[in-house]
């Protein structure tokens, strides 16, 4: 049986995601951060950049991943969350990377500073999420509209729907529907979070 440390800041952001699909797997896992501070430790790190997982074996053996997605994909790999073939998972794979992209527009439009911030912000609202929403109500309805993208249970790419618009209703708090009119995203929310584990997570003081 594997433990788990998810070493990042005190945030969610990027390891939202990977907190939640550990919540689900109902993994023995914590939090980390870095110790004794960021700039000390980032020289250290594959990559420079947080998040970094450690999946610890029974031996005590040690497997560290950087990268947000990857270390989502691994552990749905391991937990059964990834897929029932390859072309499920593939497909489920396409569906994380389009949220990766439709995050890169926000992130650019709402956290990098920007001579045209207030255009790229009305835009994001106005055009790149309605857009993005025609596509994925496809996929949702190609699969029976049950709040999954594939099959009839919760994968990381359900998760990875949850936790980027969860992100989104931070910013705007009536984004379903008075934003966006889209209940077959707002399904996927609620197959995530009535899962009871990811329910008692939410609620944790795990939870950033
Ligand atoms: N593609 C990477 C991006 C990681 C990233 O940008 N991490 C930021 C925090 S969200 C970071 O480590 N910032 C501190 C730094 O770069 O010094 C991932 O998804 O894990």
């Amino acid at each position: 049986m594997s433990s788990y440390e998810v070493l990042y800041f005190p945030i969610r952001a990027r390891a939202e995601p990977i907190r939640v699909l550990l919540a689900l797997t109902g993994a023995d896992w914590k939090n980390t951060h870095p110790q004794p501070d960021w700039p000390t430790l980032k020289p250290t790190t594959t990559y420079g950049q947080l998040p970094i997982l450690t999946d610890r074996d029974a031996n005590g053996k040690e497997f560290k991943l950087a990268q947000s997605a990857s270390i989502v994909r691994y552990l749905a790999k391991k937990h059964g969350l990834a897929g029932k073939d390859p072309q499920e998972q593939a497909f489920l794979e396409s569906v994380y990377d389009s949220y990766t992209d439709l995050f890169a527009t926000w992130r650019a439009a709402f956290v990098v500073k920007s001579e045209q911030q207030e255009q790229l912000q009305n835009s994001f609202y106005a055009e790149t999420l309605p857009t993005f929403y025609k596509h994925h109500q496809k996929l949702l309805q190609a699969n029976g509209n049950n709040g999954h993208y594939a099959g009839n249970t919760i994968t990381f790419a359900d998760i990875f729907a949850y936790t980027t618009f969860h992100r989104f209703r931070e910013q705007k708090a009536d984004l379903f529907p008075a934003v966006l009119d889209a209940p077959e995203l707002v399904k996927v929310e609620e197959a995530v979070t009535s899962e009871p584990r990811i329910a008692e997570y939410l609620k944790s003081d795990k939870r950033f």
